[in-house]
């Protein structure tokens, strides 16, 4: 109901973390170019396998001038995957804490990215080389407000450019040019990849890093897999240098979620030279996070943030205040940025504490906590519970009916249709 939503309100009103005005506005007008980084974990950011660094495009964005790297951004999706890392980038709430809110939710009201900023003078638009329907994609979009989706129906997938999910990233961003030139700028795209995804198999011929050999498949395969991912990542910035599109638009890179779950600790442990412990399992949600907006000071940032911080923090580099938005992440670049990071199942990490199955831990020494610490820990799990709760309660109430953000018009999911013979 409307009393809800007031509730609601004056919750994520009391949490705003208002704009830094170093950055507030630094790339006002541009576009904005997602890349989602399918199953990048941070830890193979700078990793070496044989001597031979992983993602050598990645590592070398670290020294860009305009490129900021998170490297304290955790993902905080749940059963929902991609989906869910998707949902909180475009709406700065939380997935749901079962099921993918994307199947069950999609025709909820929104106030999402894609929509703000088509009020804002942005086409929106989407790239996928997978089916349209897979996790509900071609009805929840029509919901969040994207102009345009090209899902598979757009492309040409010969079975040798094949993988377990769509087209196989070096094909797909070569001919997602050509969509993507269709757009009017500004634009506010993001480009769904899926070579790097489980079990992380790929035809050997493309392959140009030898497997790890801890005799675990998947792991085996996975640093082949994210390998190519970086050299598509690469073509595909040669393109947007060559194009200059590269010079007026904000480019993100995130990782959507782990690719190497807890069943694998054993290889794992072979990987990096120890025993995986709890505290290091929590640490492993760490994805990375690469922002770079063209003007900007670049660097290493070590502020804790989560998927859910994103939409504040872009908003703000585009120049739209989000304090009238229902919001549930802070700007990671504000001096009032919220460092505590909710994981979906009531756990968190924290610059000073981990809770990893509902145990506390130092975040720094990676010990149990020390008693005198224990109040502070059960405060934090306190307000993880409120925000999740309250992130829960908009999405199953679909509570953002109540209520129209000032210079907000809701979105009329009709007018959405992605069909290509349509076009
Ligand atoms: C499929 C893709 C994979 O279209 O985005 O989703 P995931 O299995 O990683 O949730
Ligand atoms: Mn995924």
């Amino acid at each position: 109901s409307s009393d809800d939503i007031t509730e609601v309100i004056n919750y994520t009103k009391s949490n705003y973390a208002e704009p830094n005005p170093a950055y507030f506005a630094k790339g006002k007008g541009m576009n904005v170019i997602y890349l989602h980084l399918e199953s990048m974990q941070n830890f193979l950011i700078n990793y070496k396998l044989n001597g031979q660094e992983v993602t050598p495009f990645l590592n070398s964005l670290i020294k860009d001038q305009n490129t900021m790297y998170f490297d304290n951004f955790f993902h905080q999706t749940g059963q929902g995957k991609t989906s869910d890392a998707e949902f909180m980038l475009e709406n700065s709430l939380f997935g749901l804490p079962e099921g993918s809110v994307f199947t069950t939710k999609g025709l909820n009201t929104f106030q999402a990215a894609p929509a703000i900023l088509g009020q804002n003078g942005y086409t929106s638009a989407v790239f996928h080389g997978n089916s349209g329907s897979f996790w509900n994609r071609n009805e929840i979009y029509k919901s969040l407000g994207f102009d345009k989706f090209f899902d598979a129906n757009y492309y040409q997938i010969n079975s040798a450019d094949e993988a377990e999910y769509g087209l196989m990233d070096k094909p797909f961003y070569q001919q997602s040019i050509p969509l993507l030139e269709s757009l009017p700028q500004p634009f506010y795209t993001k480009f769904i990849t899926v070579a790097n995804h489980y079990p992380y198999a790929m035809n050997q011929k493309d392959a140009t890093i030898a497997p790890a050999t801890t005799g675990d498949k998947s792991v085996d395969g996975y640093f082949q897999t994210a390998r190519y991912a970086d050299e598509a990542l690469r073509q595909f910035f040669d393109y947007l240098k060559k194009s200059g599109l590269y010079n007026n638009s904000i480019i993100i890179m995130y990782g959507d979620h782990y690719g190497i779950s807890e069943n694998h600790n054993k290889a794992m442990a072979q990987i990096l030279g120890k025993e995986i412990t709890p505290v290091d399992n929590a640490g492993l949600q760490r994805v990375p996070l690469f922002i770079r907006v063209p003007g900007m000071q670049g660097g290493v940032n070590h502020e804790y943030g989560g998927q859910v911080d994103l939409l504040p923090t872009l908003l703000h580099l585009l120049g739209i205040d989000t304090k009238d938005y229902v919001q549930f992440g802070t700007d990671l670049l504000s001096k009032q940025h919220d460092s505590l990071v909710a994981f979906r199942n009531g756990d968190y990490v924290s610059p000073t504490i981990y809770s990893v199955d509902g145990k506390y831990y130092d975040s720094t020494t990676g010990l149990k906590l020390e008693s005198d610490k224990l109040p502070e820990a059960k405060k934090y799990k306190q307000l993880v519970q409120e925000k999740l709760t309250f992130s829960d309660k908009v999405v199953n109430g679909d509570l953002l009916r109540f209520y129209t953000p000032k210079n907000f018009t809701p979105v009329d999911r009709t007018k959405y249709d992605y069909n290509p013979t349509h076009q």
